[in-house]
């Protein structure tokens, strides 16, 4: 698998899971993603996740928070806010993670998500939690249900128990590592993020650039994988697509002059939504 080949892959997946939509369908063709974060002072995270949830096509996105809840969010109302004691029963797409802190509640959440039969998304901190605690860990490998882990370097050096330099040094390896360990698809972000599955099939994605490297494009990227999910696409095919339409959304806006210098992450959906709606 080269560069040209993940490109090649992202958009025939596109035609084939995307573009068709049926003129009789509705929101509930379209899945649903829950948001789990927002711990105190990262409420922005779960709502970045979720922004582009719904941009990238969700039909109902649900953000969840461990700490204070806003009645609703001013900038986009449509998504619906909840504490997450509120919700008794996991359905739909879980993206967890963004913001969400360590704490105990944060923790139970992530094992009830975890023993859910909901395709997951764990990014963020639900990576830290899961990489100090065997029980989770347990979980996560024996989940029959779809689950993408999403890790920065240093979080796939917290899971993999070592350091970012080590990551670093063998990207692929890491990436493969990680995913047979975890029974997850594993996207290790990064210049060159790499996609990996348990069977050992790796992709290195060839879209994004260093505009990127700004706080919460981490969260989008988490909220566009949940959206894709939610709209079929099998785990692995989500995972490649996401990180495709991520750093094309970062590629385009640099073209644009939106970046590198000073690209922020909201900027990033509306840029990923146009890329999904021209292909
Ligand atoms: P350094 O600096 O090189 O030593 P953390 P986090 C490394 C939430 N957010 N290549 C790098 O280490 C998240 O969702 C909330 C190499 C970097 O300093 C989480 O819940 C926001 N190294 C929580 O904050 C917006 C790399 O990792 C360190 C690397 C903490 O997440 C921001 C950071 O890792 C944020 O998303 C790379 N490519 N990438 C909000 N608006 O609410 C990362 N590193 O300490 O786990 O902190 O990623 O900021
Ligand atoms: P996070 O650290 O969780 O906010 O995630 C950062 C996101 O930006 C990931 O999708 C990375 O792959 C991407 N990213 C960060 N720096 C770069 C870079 N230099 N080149 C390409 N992508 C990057
Ligand atoms: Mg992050």
């Amino acid at each position: 698998f080269g560069p040209s080949t993940a490109r090649l892959g992202g958009i025939h997946l596109f035609s084939t899971n995307l573009r068709k939509r049926r003129h009789s369908s509705h929101k509930g063709s379209y899945g649903d993603v829950t948001v789990i974060g927002g711990g105190r002072g990262m409420a922005g995270a779960p709502v970045l996740s979720s922004h582009a949830a719904a941009k990238c096509g969700a039909g109902r996105v649900f953000t969840a928070f461990v700490d204070q809840t806003p009645a609703y969010d001013f900038l986009q109302p449509e998504l619906m806010c909840r504490h997450v004691v509120e919700i008794e029963t996991f359905t739909g797409v879980l993206v967890v993670g963004p913001g969400l802190g360590t704490s105990q509640q944060a923790k139970e959440v992530l094992e009830k998500a975890l023993l859910s039969d909901c395709p997951l998304v764990l990014d963020a901190d639900a990576l830290n939690l899961l990489s100090v605690d065997e029980t989770l860990q347990q979980a996560l490998r024996k989940r029959s249900a779809p689950s993408m882990l999403t890790p920065h370097p240093l979080e796939a050096a917290r899971l993999l128990q070592t350091d970012t330099r080590s990551v670093q040094a063998d990207r692929m390896n890491s990436a493969r590592r990680l995913a047979q360990q975890t029974n997850a698809v594993v996207v290790l972000k990064g210049s060159g993020s790499i996609v990996a599955r348990a069977d050992g099939a790796l992709v290195i994605n060839p879209t994004g650039n260093p505009a990127l490297a700004t706080a919460g494009s981490g969260d989008v990227l988490a909220g566009i994988c949940g959206a894709l999910l939610a709209q079929t696409f099998p785990c692995w095919e989500a995972a490649l697509a996401a990180v495709w339409v991520h750093g094309a959304a970062a590629d385009a806006l640099v073209r644009d002059g939106v970046g590198p210098i000073g690209l922020t992450a909201s900027e990033l959906i509306p840029a990923a939504r146009r890329i999904l709606n021209q292909l």
